[in-house]
């Protein structure tokens, strides 16, 4: 499916060796111990009702090529990211059939199917590598000499972080020569495969910061599908660049801004208006096509900063609520709170799977608003968001037929918004999707409005906010 394809698309990140397992056991998964917890592609299989029930309809699921095998300095490559063979799959998480089976059950229900990818490096067990366990690069003269990348390069050092090595000397991660055009040629063909072998619908690239720009245009055309590539920086302009030779990034800059701007009460939410601005003027297709998040499996997860619940359900709304496709981390519905990697990895058959908790419920109404609105009006989609209020603690985010009213003062706060041209209709009718109570519009189509307990609101008109309400 191309870009435009998956506009309109909401995404659900999982790690397959922690979603399900096949069998719907529950065994116990100790995040610290780094190990293969049981999860596999017959388990998500089986869980696809509890994804679509909350309204997304695109699943990205962990690496899935063969890794390295028995344990390491950290643990065993239950996430998927520590490549031996590209023309293997990984035999813990099931057969290529499982896998074609994963697409078609995503393909019965409309929902789409990303895989996420790398070719920046491999990964090795011991240090200097042994690159003959290596498929299909196997030559040490097919990597770059080993430099490991220091952080200092990342801001001034470009060449140091394409032809670095990442990882350390407990676990290094070789980095392959994408210079040599056949290996290019190798990989483009490689992906091409991969794309129609397994019936992939998008890609999730890693560490695209790590090759040179001009590797990626004929990458992602071999892919012929939607590419959304890992550039963790918090550098808008240095996202942009990348936004030129993919389809888009996942936005970290704008994570980079959101997170600590939602996560405590005395962060900044003008800040965050400025970055998306930046954004939408500078990324090719504004922010349209960006991965927009609030967690992922690299990063602390948003409850183990803070459980305050108000600003919870703030930053949740983020991603659901601007321009980019949203993507939600697994166990963030459940109100998981681990920390950073590995902790951030924890095991859902724990929680249950319930779909009672608050959280749950709101995710599913965000899927569902942003749905309406786009069925509602058509330029919802492609129309760019507007701050109409971007003060420290409180923004007012506006989009065809939707405005969101966002806080940061946490559960104990009574934020005001006062948007004195919102855009509605004079003396309208609205329905906020969170709470389902309704707001009327001014004479102007303005709105005037106190929260309570610190919760957001998102207005839309009844007529399409209501069926919102009543249907989740
Ligand atoms: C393992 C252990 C960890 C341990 C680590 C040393 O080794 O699990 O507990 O701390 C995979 C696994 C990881 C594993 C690593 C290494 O491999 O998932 O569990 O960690 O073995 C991608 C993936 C990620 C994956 C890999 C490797 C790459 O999403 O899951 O990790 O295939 C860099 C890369 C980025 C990469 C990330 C892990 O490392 O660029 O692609 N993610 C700065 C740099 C970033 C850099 C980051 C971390 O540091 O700019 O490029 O990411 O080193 C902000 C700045 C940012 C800055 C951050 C720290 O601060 O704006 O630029 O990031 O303010
Ligand atoms: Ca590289």
């Amino acid at each position: 499916a191309t870009a435009e394809q998956w506009r309109n698309r909401t995404i659900y990140q999982l790690v397959v060796d922690r979603f399900a397992t096949p069998d719907g056991s529950s065994p116990a998964c100790d995040t610290s111990n780094r190990v293969y917890c049981g999860g596999t592609w017959n388990g998500v299989v089986s869980k696809l009702d509890y994804i679509q029930d909350m309204g997304f309809d695109a699943v990205w699921i962990s690496p899935v090529v063969a890794n390295i095998e028995g344990t390491t300095a950290y643990g065993e490559a239950f996430h998927g990211y520590w490549t031996q063979d590209i023309n293997a799959l990984n035999s813990h998480f099931g057969t290529a059939s499982d896998l074609q089976a994963l697409a078609a059950a995503l393909h019965k229900r409309n929902m789409y199917l990303m895989v996420d990818i790398v070719v920046n490096h491999v990964a090795s067990p011991k240090n200097p590598p042994d690159y003959t366990i290596f498929t299909p690069f196997d030559q040490a003269s097919q990597f770059h000499t080993e430099v490991f990348i220091q952080q200092a390069d990342y801001t001034t050092n470009q060449t140091a972080v394409e032809q670095g090595w990442l990882g350390d000397t407990n676990l290094p991660l070789p980095d392959i020569d994408t210079e040599d055009p056949n290996i290019v040629s190798t990989y483009n063909t490689w992906v091409g495969q991969l794309v129609s072998n397994y019936s992939v619908d998008g890609l999730r690239i890693d560490t695209v910061k790590h090759i040179r720009q001009d590797f990626w245009p004929d990458f992602a055309k071999s892919a012929g599908v939607y590419t959304v590539g890992e550039v963790e920086d918090n550098r808008t302009d240095y996202l942009a660049g990348y936004t030129k030779v993919i389809d888009s990034v996942l936005d970290y800059s704008t994570y980079y801004s959101v997170f600590p701007a939602f996560s405590s009460t005395s962060g900044n939410l003008s800040t965050v208006s400025q970055v998306v601005q930046e954004a939408q003027s500078s990324f090719n297709n504004g922010e349209f096509f960006v991965g927009s998040f609030i967690e992922n499996h690299d990063q602390p997860r948003f409850q183990s900063i803070t459980t305050d619940q108000a600003l919870v359900m703030n930053a949740m709304s983020w991603p659901f609520i601007q321009d980019g496709i949203p993507i939600l981390y697994y166990g963030q519905e459940q109100g998981y709170t681990g920390s950073n990697d590995p902790a951030n990895r924890e095991a859902l058959w724990l929680s249950g799977y319930d779909t009672n908790k608050t959280l749950v419920k709101h995710v599913t109404k965000l899927n569902a608003a942003r749905r309406a609105a786009a069925a509602a009006d058509s330029t919802y989609l492609t129309t760019g968001a507007k701050f109409l209020i971007a003060a420290p603690n409180t923004l007012a985010v506006q989009k065809p037929g939707v405005l969101a009213l966002l806080a940061n003062g946490g559960n104990s706060s009574t934020p005001q918004w006062t948007v004195p041209n919102a855009g509605f209709k004079a003396n309208e009718v609205l329905m906020d999707i969170v709470a389902c109570t309704t707001v009327t519009a001014d004479g102007n189509g303005g709105v005037t409005v106190t929260g309570s307990g610190g919760m957001p609101l998102i207005l839309m008109p009844t007529a399409v906010g209501s069926p919102v309400c009543s249907s989740t």
